[in-house]
């Protein structure tokens, strides 16, 4: 009997540390917004990197001064942006880790590209 109630306490505590945790970490998946406007091939110095945690709703609204197709690393988005009207790039970010957003040129296949020039942004996804 003592046992069993062993088992419950340490289940019960292991469950208040979880939840006292999380509800440090923060818990809930947020719905993040972020624009950013590219101007000569380049974002603004401030909006270049990118964090976010696991699970959060990541939206980038990209606005361009020339067309120009971007490519999310990882998660394997491409979207194409077109001057005077904004883009948005929507993903969850399931996966934790480091994710470049590069440029390609104009009708270049995603496969099997190279990117010998920084990326415009780096997606950083923590875990949660
Ligand atoms: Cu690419």
């Amino acid at each position: 009997m003592f046992r069993v109630r062993f088992v419950l306490a340490t289940f019960a505590g292991a469950f208040l540390l979880i939840a006292a945790s999380s509800a440090f970490f923060g818990t809930v998946a947020a719905e993040l917004a972020f624009d950013l406007k590219v101007a000569h091939g380049r974002v603004p110095d401030a909006m270049r990197l990118i964090r976010v945690k696991q699970g959060d709703v990541v939206r980038l609204r990209w606005s361009a001064d020339q067309p120009v197709t971007l490519h999310l690393h990882g998660y394997d988005i491409e979207k194409q942006v077109e001057p005077g009207s904004a883009t948005d790039l929507a993903f969850t970010a399931y996966a934790t880790g480091r994710f470049p957003v590069h440029v390609h040129a104009q009708g270049a296949r995603p496969e099997g590209h190279t990117h010998e020039e920084e990326p415009l942004v780096i997606i950083e996804v923590y875990p949660r």
